[in-house]
Formats: structure tokens, C-alpha cells, sequence
């Protein structure tokens, strides 16, 4: 049996002096997942693929990408609930 799915890959689109970006960065320490992080300010062709792939220049802004299909997700609330969804389940009793 093949299997041609491929594991999504994240990058956090950020700069260190927005609150909403040290929120998610926090967040994301707990949250046992690989994702790549991008500093907007430090380099600006970060920023322009922020804008021409989600559309804005608001951080953070997470991309996600699987199966050549990207998404650029906003909004630091949204981006912790949906990288907690994600990662791996925590042992729980039944
Ligand atoms: N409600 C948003 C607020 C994000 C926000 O205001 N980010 C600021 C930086 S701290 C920003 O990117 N401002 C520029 C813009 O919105 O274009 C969130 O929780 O992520």
C-alpha cells in the first residue's frame, strides 16, 4: 500500500518586539511540534513572503504547508489552539 502524504510543515512569521508573537512563541514551547520561526523585521524577504502568501503584513502568521497545498493562518489565538490540535496526543488514560 503507498502512501504519498507528507507531514505538514510549519513556519511562524514573527518579530521579537510584538506581544502577540511572545504569547505564541511561549505557547509553542510547550507544544511538541517542529516549527520553523521567521523574523520579519531582520529579513525582508520574510516579510515579503508574508504578504504575498497571507496576504497582510500582521504577525504572527503561521504557514502551513502539506501536500503542495499552503495555508497562512492569523490571529496568535487561533495559531496556538490549531498547533495544539496538531500535536501528538498526550498519554491519557481511557
Ligand atoms: N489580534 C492579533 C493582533 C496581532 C497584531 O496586532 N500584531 C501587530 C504587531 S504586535 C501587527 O502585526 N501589526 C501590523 C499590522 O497589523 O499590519 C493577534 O492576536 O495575533
Amino acid at each position: 500500500m503507498s502512501n504519498s502524504q507528507t507531514s505538514p510543515s510549519y513556519a511562524l512569521y514573527h518579530y521579537p518586539a510584538c506581544p502577540f508573537c511572545a504569547m505564541t512563541r511561549s505557547a509553542m514551547k510547550h507544544i511538541d511540534l517542529d516549527v520553523t520561526e521567521r523574523n520579519i523585521q531582520k529579513n525582508g524577504a520574510h516579510r515579503t513572503e508574508l504578504i504575498r502568501g497571507g496576504g497582510k503584513a500582521q504577525v504572527p502568521c503561521l504557514k502551513i504547508e502539506e501536500n503542495g497545498h499552503e495555508q497562512w493562518l492569523y490571529e496568535s489565538q487561533d495559531i496556538i489552539r490549531y498547533l495544539k490540535n496538531q500535536a501528538k496526543p498526550s498519554k491519557q488514560s481511557a
